[in-house]
């Protein structure tokens, strides 16, 4: 099973203004172009997607800098309506015809400070799929929770109620990033091997779910707290396929580092 690398830049509710996220997403682009390992600008097979999260007044305008550079773009959240009087919120429609390939569901920031819960993340993702683009289905546990020693159990849960109904199918098309709570900018990276081991008890459970095929092709991003300086060990990782990046995505040399990973 060849799964393609994925790196994610969720620049959640930064930059303040949009020049300044023009200037990051063309630093960030010119900066690629330097490096001498260019596979994230190819459209080449077995080359690391990069797919950039900017809120959303933005998204238009950094997929014009950044999609000449074979760089994708992404909603950090949609509403699962498709139109009508939901004031602030956005449909996946929207999103999609300015240019967003990807969607993000489920992120923590949604389910703690929003009231994101499984029934609607699940409708989400599903609304995401119907128009077309790929959901980047986030779990992991909390602080308590790992303290408790039940990772894989919510885990398990959130995988089964955020993925219900999803066709196998349409798995081909789902990405899921595994973010403990703890790590998230916290600075607290989680060891590579503990995450290691998420990610392959989370292809157990979606072996469960669907079958084989899905639990070996799905590509499971980590996030949390990663760095330039944590990046390599990550994706080492046999079942680690990428990262979800937050705070390192706002400067245009660390995710620069951090999409030309070492192996
Ligand atoms: C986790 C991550 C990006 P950070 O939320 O989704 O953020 O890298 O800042 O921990």
């Amino acid at each position: 099973y060849a799964r393609q690398p994925i790196m994610a830049g969720n620049w959640k509710m930064n930059p303040s203004t949009e020049a300044d996220a023009l200037n990051l997403a063309n630093g960030f682009v010119a900066l690629l172009h330097e490096m001498e390992d260019t596979c994230a600008m190819d459209e080449v097979e077995g080359c690391t997607e990069v797919v950039l999260f900017p809120p959303f007044p933005f998204i238009s305008k950094v997929k014009d800098v950044v999609g000449k550079a074979g760089i994708a773009v992404g909603s950090q959240q949609v509403y699962y309506e498709d139109k009508g009087a939901f004031t602030g919120s956005v449909s996946a429609s929207m999103v999609k015809s300015v240019g967003c390939e990807y969607v993000l569901c489920g992120h923590s920031e949604r389910r703690t400070l929003f009231s994101d819960d499984d029934v609607n993340i699940n409708a989400k993702v599903k609304k995401t799929l119907e128009f077309g683009m790929k959901p980047i289905l986030c779990i992991g546990e909390t602080k308590e929770e790992f303290d408790l020693g039940i990772t894989k159990e919510v885990c398990a849960m959130q995988v089964s109620k955020d993925l219900a109904g999803v066709s196998k199918e349409d798995m081909k098309n789902v990405v899921i990033a595994y973010e403990p709570v703890w790590a998230i900018g916290t600075g607290l990276v989680c060891d590579p091997e503990s995450a290691n081991k998420v990610h392959q008890f989370i292809r157990t459970v979606l072996e469960r779910m669907y079958d084989k095929e899905v639990a070996e092709n799905i590509r499971i991003q980590y996030g949390g707290s990663v760095t330039p300086e944590s990046v390599d060990g990550l994706m080492a990782m046999s079942d680690i396929d990428g990262c979800l990046v937050g705070g390192a995505s706002l400067f245009a040399d660390k995710f620069a580092r951090i999409v030309n990973f070492k192996q």
